[in-house]
């Protein structure tokens, strides 16, 4: 039995990181004895070829909401030349009807336990739902070498340069990877998926994350990680071992995470720092209160502010996200907001639409008011405002807000000509030191610009 996983590309959205759910799957099939292979759209993986030469018996394609469209369009394909089709990933476990549409058999929720299920019982049309396995040490590591290891430790880098994630140049000109040591989050914002899912939080132990950091090193030469949990640091015995042992062993990696403004304090940012931690990403979402309340955010704006200064002073680099059209959201919050930003001074920030994503509370609330037929390439947080269902903001003034605050940019990163001119230096340097890996790159990007994309109705 052959089975390939398929990760679709999405037009408009940069995704120069590993599909790890797929590396989980593919994983866990293999230990259990089964021939799976990964084919990649974002790395550059030409989906028809590549079936037409693994010939597999089953596929199973992961989605985000804003990738869907594309999804669809290889999961018609897949089932007009008889293959098994299997969709899973957060978008279809949130509309198993729509996703069915296109797919024989949908997974909702997690994934390796289930399409072992299907394999080993041919399962062959309906909705599929395992329990969430509890302890998640006992599910193998990612396939890294399935996942085009080789492609994803540039793209991270290429990433960072050409859109300017300056904080990112923690991983500059290295081979980076991602890795994920835990499962949910302790918190429910109305945005996320974890508003709603009844999933817990569950953590790889101290020793199963150092292993895999280890390996990385060892077998694919990597020298820095983007930790991708929601919450790295929500568990602090964890972490301190974790650290402990990255600073004894003198592992020399460089690392980022993401966090809550919550488990931030001077120790914790100085032993993360002591441990390779160079930027620590936080989800601000907003500079006023009210709104943080709004989206159910358990963090004041006051916490915000101390958690960065807190990482600033251990010389940890901060990267902040925030949001723009929440609902009730008034000129004054947006104005609270960039006020925030520019008090605050994040290495990095992004600005997002706030989005009603599928499976989220938001979405319970406004759904209704989003026009129909939906755009789902439009739900990507950052790139559309044509999702926007429920701020007092018209488009046009929400498009017009959104550009302002994006514009604070310049104030925040470029404080002297000296830090433009290390920008810059700092990517051309990387260009010319990785001449084929940044020809593929831009091979890449002009192909999935101007590659016609058969339209797909849903
Ligand atoms: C880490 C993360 C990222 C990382 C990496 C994502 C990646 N690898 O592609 C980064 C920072 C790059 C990122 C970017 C974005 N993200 Co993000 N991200 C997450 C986060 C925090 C965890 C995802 C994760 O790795 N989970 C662990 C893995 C193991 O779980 P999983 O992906 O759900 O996969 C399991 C199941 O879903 C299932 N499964 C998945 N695929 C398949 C396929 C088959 C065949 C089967 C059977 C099962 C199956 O099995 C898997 C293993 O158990 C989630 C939040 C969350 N609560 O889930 C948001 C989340 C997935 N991201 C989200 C969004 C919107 C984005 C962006 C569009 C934001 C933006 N504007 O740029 C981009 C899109 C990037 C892209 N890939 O195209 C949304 C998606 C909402 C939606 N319905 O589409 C989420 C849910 C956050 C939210 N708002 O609630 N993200
Ligand atoms: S803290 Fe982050 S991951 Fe947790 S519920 Fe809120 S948005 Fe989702």
């Amino acid at each position: 039995m052959k089975i390939a996983l398929i990760n679709p590309s999405a037009k408009r959205v940069n995704a120069g990181v590993e599909p790890l759910s797929l590396g989980y799957i593919a994983g866990y099939l293999e230990q259990n004895g089964i021939d799976v292979r990964i084919i990649d759209q974002v790395a550059g993986d030409d989906i028809n070829r590549q079936i037409n030469a693994y010939k597999p018996d089953i596929v199973g394609i992961t989605s985000m909401a804003h990738m869907v469209i594309e999804a669809y369009r290889i999961a018609d394909i897949c089932r007009r030349k008889g293959i098994l089709t299997v969709m899973g990933g957060v978008h279809p476990s949130a509309m198993p009807q729509e996703a069915l549409e296109h797919a024989d058999v949908v997974v909702v929720g997690e994934g390796e336990k289930a399409m072992l299920d299907i394999v080993k019982n041919r399962t062959t049309s309906g909705i599929v739902s395992r329990p969430y396995t509890e302890n998640i040490d006992e599910l193998p590591m990612p396939h890294w070498r399935l996942m085009k290891q080789d492609f994803y430790a540039h793209a991270h880098q290429l990433k960072q340069h050409i859109f300017g994630s300056l904080g990112h140049k923690v991983a500059f000109s290295m081979r980076s990877a991602s890795v994920l040591t835990s499962r949910g989050c302790p918190f429910r914002c109305i945005f996320c998926l974890n508003s709603l899912r009844q999933s817990p939080v569950r953590f790889h132990s101290a020793e199963r994350v150092l292993d895999e950091v280890r390996r990385l090193k060892t077998d694919y030469g990597i020298e820095a990680i983007v930790f991708l949990d929601e919450n790295l640091l929500v568990n602090k015995p964890r972490l301190e071992k974790i650290c402990r042992a990255m600073t004894d062993e003198k592992l020399n990696i460089l690392w980022c995470c993401g966090a809550s403004a919550h488990f931030i304090d001077r120790r914790t940012a100085t032993m993360i720092k002591e441990a390779g931690c160079r930027l620590v990403a936080f989800g601000i979402e907003s500079g006023s209160q009210r709104i943080l309340d709004v989206l159910g955010k358990t963090t004041t704006v006051e916490q915000n502010k101390e958690a960065i200064r807190v990482c600033k002073e251990a010389g940890l680099l901060v990267h902040a996200s925030f949001m723009l059209g929440n609902p009730g959201e008034t000129l004054e919050d947006v104005r609270l907001t960039q006020k925030f930003i520019l008090e605050t001074q994040p290495e990095v920030f992004y600005v997002n639409i706030t989005t009603p994503y599928p499976g989220t509370k938001l979405w319970e609330l406004y759904n209704e008011k989003i026009p129909r037929p939906i755009n789902w390439r439009g739900f990507n947080s950052s790139k559309s405002l044509d999702v926007y269902a429920y701020t007092p903001f018209g488009k046009a003034e929400l498009g017009k807000l959104f550009i302002e605050t994006v514009l604070i940019r310049p104030a925040v990163y470029y404080k002297d000509w000296r830090s433009v001119l290390r920008y810059f230096k700092g990517g051309v340097r990387w260009f010319l030191w990785h001449p084929f890996t940044a020809a593929k790159f831009i091979l890449y990007v002009i192909r999935r610009n101007i590659g016609k994309k058969q339209p797909c109705k849903t």
